[in-house]
């Protein structure tokens, strides 16, 4: 039986870079995330009858309440069947895997990804369309407008079902099939790329560490490092995925995976090391004293990606976000193959890979993934990296200094002011809008303005246009600058600072000092201190 519930608008619903992302506490409001789950199911219109919906999350808190009554509005929507990860768990790649393997409409992946979990921290829903990539903009556009306007949401009479065990129940008349979370995923792992090869380097001493940052990655990396390609017990670090992070802010990167870095640069250090995110979608990828920037590994695993099996054929492009270092162009250039620029977010490559235009795209912000799924995917990058390493025999340093050898070194980092008022951060990027056209032709911190723009984007393959994308200033010798705010952030606004310089000949400098002229500039031309009150980043990655 279908039950009608009645409901308001919440007016604060609209998707992000990366759905909805909010406070718990925010969730737990009456019919908060019904609203949601019905303003997506209403965006599907007709489509959904009949059809398969895929659900599974990152373990984080509110995850297991959120999946069953998702269930249930589900079975009250038309849909015939929901395909649910053990425990209520998927990581937001093997999601993608599952909707394009099951043949799925679409599927919600429940997570706030890179951002810490509990009852006082945050939660996310976000859609993912039947190609198993985050719904394009035209599509989160009609969620939006379907949360201002609900009036009802729909459900069935059941009981919560087991999510631990495997197997189908039925629910409302949809029947609910409860998978192993890991196996179709770690099956197209191996699908890709050469095992046996990993396995001789691993007998042969190779060795690894892997921080799963006690987020959802934790079977997963158990399941493929540990007993497939036979790395000690104990590679695999904080592999239980728990509610909270165990506290920690399960973002990979220098600051908090300090860990992990600090193991890599000792004397003793493994081989390689690794990190991934909450819902595993990040790489953090360092070797023995050699931390490789989420840019540079992009290209470096474009020019070496056909020791891998699955990419032996070559590329057919490489895409990357506009703040992402112009380091790929330059191997997309040398392979003859296009290099495309994106705004920030996966949902702007799902186009490129469906119409293969693109093979591998990645992000500054530790994404990378290829046209195996649709989103990034920690994991995959973690196995292309040894596939490389193991083919090449070369260590981690030595494919970086192979490859800036060959391609020059673009000097990279992003400084970001967290927690900043949003009138603030809203009033220093209109003021940088309104000084672009005049900006061309003046020098800040001896650095002279060639170009600046807002960068808007035209989607090739349906002409859809993105505009107010981030400030891009380019300055004359190739450096740049780009400012955009965070869209996933659950309060107040994060600045984001992207810092380039390239160089052909100096291969073994600090990035600090290379990019100290460019951070001075930066602030003169935004007025970061001025606007912010703020004269340090409160994380450089
Ligand atoms: C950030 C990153 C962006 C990434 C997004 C989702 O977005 O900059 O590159 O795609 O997070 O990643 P923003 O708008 O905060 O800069 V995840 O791992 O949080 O799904
Ligand atoms: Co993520």
């Amino acid at each position: 039986m279908i039950k009608t519930v009645a409901t308001e608008p919440y007016l604060d619903q609209k998707p992000g870079t990366s759905g909805l992302r909010k406070k718990v506490r925010v969730f737990q409001q009456p019919h908060y995330a019904e609203n949601f789950v019905q303003s997506v199911f209403d965006a599907l219109g007709d489509e959904k009858t009949g059809q398969t919906l895929v659900i599974g999350g990152d373990g984080r808190f509110l995850n297991r309440e959120v999946i069953q009554v998702a269930i249930r509005m589900a079975a009250a929507n038309g849909f015939a069947r929901v395909v649910v990860g053990q425990g209520g768990i998927l990581s937001t790649p093997a999601a993608s895997n599952v909707i394009r393997q099951r043949g799925a409409l679409g599927g919600l992946v429940l997570s706030a990804s890179h951002n810490p979990g509990g009852p006082d921290e945050d939660f996310g829903i976000k859609y993912n369309i039947s190609n198993g990539g985050p719904a394009p903009e035209k599509v989160t556009d009609a969620i939006h407008a379907n949360t201002k306007s609900i009036s009802r949401w729909l459900t069935v009479e059941a009981d919560d079902i087991n999510l631990d065990t495997l197997g189908e129940v039925t629910v409302g008349g949809m029947t609910v099939e409860v998978i192993d979370s890991v196996a179709d995923y770690a099956a197209l792992m191996e699908s890709l790329f050469d095992f046996a090869a990993i396995k001789r380097a691993v007998e042969g001493g190779f060795t690894m560490s892997f921080d799963a940052m006690s987020a959802v990655t934790g079977p997963y990396a158990t399941e493929i490092l540990e007993k497939r390609l036979g790395f000690a017990p104990g590679t695999v670090k904080n592999g239980t995925p728990l509610p909270d992070f165990g506290g920690h802010h399960p973002d990979p990167n220098l600051v908090h995976a300090k860990e992990l870095y600090d193991r890599m640069m000792a004397p003793d250090a493994p081989d390689f090391g690794a990190a991934s995110d909450g819902d595993g979608d990040r790489n953090l990828i360092i070797g023995r004293g050699r931390f490789i920037t989420p840019s540079d590994s992009l290209a470096m695993l474009a020019a070496n990606a056909h020791l891998a099996p699955a990419y032996a054929g070559g590329l057919k492009g490489i895409a990357r976000s506009m703040p992402t270092s112009a380091a790929a162009d330059r191997v997309a250039e040398k392979l003859g193959i296009p290099a495309y620029e994106t705004p920030t977010g996966w949902k702007f490559f799902g186009n490129l890979l469906d119409a293969g235009m693109a093979t591998i795209c990645g992000e500054e912000s530790a994404g990378t993934g290829s046209d195996h799924v649709r989103e990034k995917d920690g994991l995959w990058a973690v196995l292309l990296w040894l596939n490389i390493l193991a083919a090449s025999g070369k260590s981690v340093d030595g494919i970086a200094r192979d490859h800036w050898a060959t391609y020059g070194r673009n000097y990279y980092a992003r400084h970001d002011y967290e927690g900043v008022e949003s009138e603030r951060a809203d009033a220093l990027m209109a003021d940088l809008r309104a000084k672009l056209l005049t900006l061309p032709g003046e020098t800040f911190a001896g650095l002279t303005v060639e170009t600046a723009d807002d960068f808007a984007y035209t989607d090739p393959t349906d002409q859809s246009v993105s505009r107010n994308q981030g400030i891009r200033v380019l300055f004359q010798g190739g450096s740049r600058v780009v400012f955009r705010l965070s869209g996933t952030g659950t309060s107040g606004a994060t600045l984001r600072v992207y810092l380039e310089r390239y160089s052909a000949d100096q291969l073994d400098r600090e990035t600090p000092e290379m990019l100290a002229d460019i951070i001075a500039a930066a602030d003169e031309i935004a007025g970061i201190t001025q606007h912010t009150g703020r004269t340090e980043p409160d994380v450089v990655t």
